[in-house]
């Protein structure tokens, strides 16, 4: 070979190996998607809380990016409805809190983030609390991942009575019988679910962190040769709190620093395990929340579980995928729950349907280049019942209708001191980010475009909406 042919070689293969990883090609990672439940975003280490211990949380920070403007909603069916669909409550038809007594569910022609993944040979469990409708029809096996263990719902709510069904083994607990379960519904009394049948009742709270991560671990060594798909919505933090023998009485920070505690330690038993099967760098891990703080802290942001402000909404969510995601890094832009399913879509190499509208963006963009533009610059909080209650576009927040607007809200003691604010209130989330001031007189011009910008989206979405699931007579 002549030297000039073998110096072009040589160029070739240097200017191969400086390409980053991030351009190359994707194919199909392992996700593990860890949701908790009403935890706020001061509620632990790198998002500035200081009381309690969360070493692995510390860890998933310096190892991945966090993402500071993340939302999701303020209560919890609506937001696990955005993060599966990939779009608003108000598309989906899903309210704010789903119930025992509830005849819907998210509808079987939408398409879930487990659906997406699926076509792509993926093996997909759900872990955790679901609360997308209990009845047969709607539990996750109807959606796109091959098993379910978890609890149907909140765990302070009861069983549905009349449709529970029973495994043949279920594990009565506290001298609880089948006949008793028929017979009342108890408070703070939910059942553990394996497929669609009750397998322990009433569940054992205490111990569900351990055991929704033991099985998260299995599952993770059962397919370690094929892509996988984890879907970790957590049980905790929601009241009631409950922790393990292990983490009980030990962060010194009560009941809610032992469950954040033991949350801590299920992420590093997660970690430790994608590392002990050499999974890391083929593996993609999210952690966020469902809603803002409902016990705990949604510092430093104004307002808690429930509202429209930032502290019901603004969740904590970090991003680790070795050698993708840059290590330690920060991303301030506008995301959400809303954007994971296109971006999980992107990411398995699978077009989105055509024939539905999405209202989240592919974010891979933001989560391998910390200095990315905004993928998209609006954001719309609905409400419970699925009008739109406030938009923020860029640094403005015009809230629309009073921030707590509904009626769990209405019952949490600190949602309702939020609600003295009334719409029509204007925000500059870079200057005031505690939405202190109302600047609306100030700026009419933009309270103007922002209330114009509103409503064309808000007919938009009514215009193209899509029912919630309903029970078919048979059910
Ligand atoms: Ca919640």
């Amino acid at each position: 070979m002549r030297p000039t042919i073998l110096l072009m070689v040589g160029l070739c293969l240097i200017s191969l190996g400086s390409r980053s990883r991030a351009a190359e090609p994707i194919s199909k990672p392992n996700i593990v998607l860890i949701f908790v439940d009403d935890m706020g975003y001061g509620d632990i280490g790198p998002f500035g809380n200081t009381k309690v211990k969360t070493p692995q949380f510390d860890q998933f920070a310096a190892e991945g990016m966090k993402f500071t403007s993340f939302y999701a909603t303020p209560v919890c069916s609506m937001s696990r409805a955005c993060l599966l669909t990939g779009c608003y409550n108000a598309r989906v038809s899903i309210p704010g809190v789903l119930f025992p007594g509830s005849q819907i569910g998210l509808h079987s022609d939408e398409v879930t983030l487990a659906e997406i993944v699926k076509p792509k040979g993926y093996a997909t469990i759900c872990i955790g609390k679901w609360h997308l409708g209990h009845r047969e029809p709607f539990l996750p096996t109807k959606q796109g991942f091959d098993s379910y263990f978890g609890i149907p719902y909140s765990n302070d709510m009861t069983i549905d009575p009349q449709h529970a069904r029973f495994a043949k083994d279920c594990v009565f607990r506290e001298g609880m019988t089948e006949e008793k379960a028929r017979a009342e519904a108890i408070k703070h009394t939910v059942p553990l679910m394996r497929g669609t049948e009750v397998v322990e009742y009433p569940a054992d709270q205490s111990t569900l962190t351990q055991r929704y991560t033991a099985e998260a671990t299995k599952f993770m060594r059962e397919h370690k040769a094929d892509p996988f798909f984890i879907y970790l919505p957590h049980t905790m933090v929601h009241v009631p709190l409950a922790a393990s023998d292990r983490f009980r009485g030990k962060s010194g920070s009560g009941l809610l620093g032992d469950a954040i505690e033991e949350l801590d330690w299920s992420v590093g038993e997660i970690m430790r395990t994608l590392k002990e099967l050499q999974l890391d760098e083929k593996t993609l891990v999210i952690f966020t929340s469902d809603n803002g703080a409902a016990s705990g802290s949604a510092a430093p942001w104004r307002g808690k579980k429930g509202t429209q402000f930032e502290g019901g909404v603004r969740e904590p969510c970090m991003m680790r995928w070795p050698g993708r995601i840059p290590a330690g890094t920060t991303c301030n832009q506008i995301a959400g729950n809303i954007d994971l399913l296109p971006t999980f879509a992107k990411l398995v190499g699978v077009e989105p349907a055509k024939d539905r509208i999405l209202d989240g963006r592919d974010i891979t963009p933001l989560m391998f280049d910390p200095k990315a533009g905004p993928v998209r610059d609006t954001h719309l909080y609905f409400s419970a019942n699925q009008t739109l209650a406030a938009i923020r576009q860029g640094d403005w927040k015009l809230m629309l209708a009073a921030p707590a607007n509904n009626g769990k809200a209405k019952k949490n003691k600190a949602a309702k001191s939020e609600t003295a604010a009334t719409g029509q209130v204007l925000y500059n989330l870079a200057t005031d980010p505690t939405e202190a001031k109302d600047v609306a007189a100030e700026h009419p011009e933009i309270v103007a475009k922002l209330q114009a910008e509103a409503a064309r989206r808000e007919a938009e979405i009514k215009e193209h909406h899509r029912p919630a699931g309903q029970l078919s007579s048979t059910n």
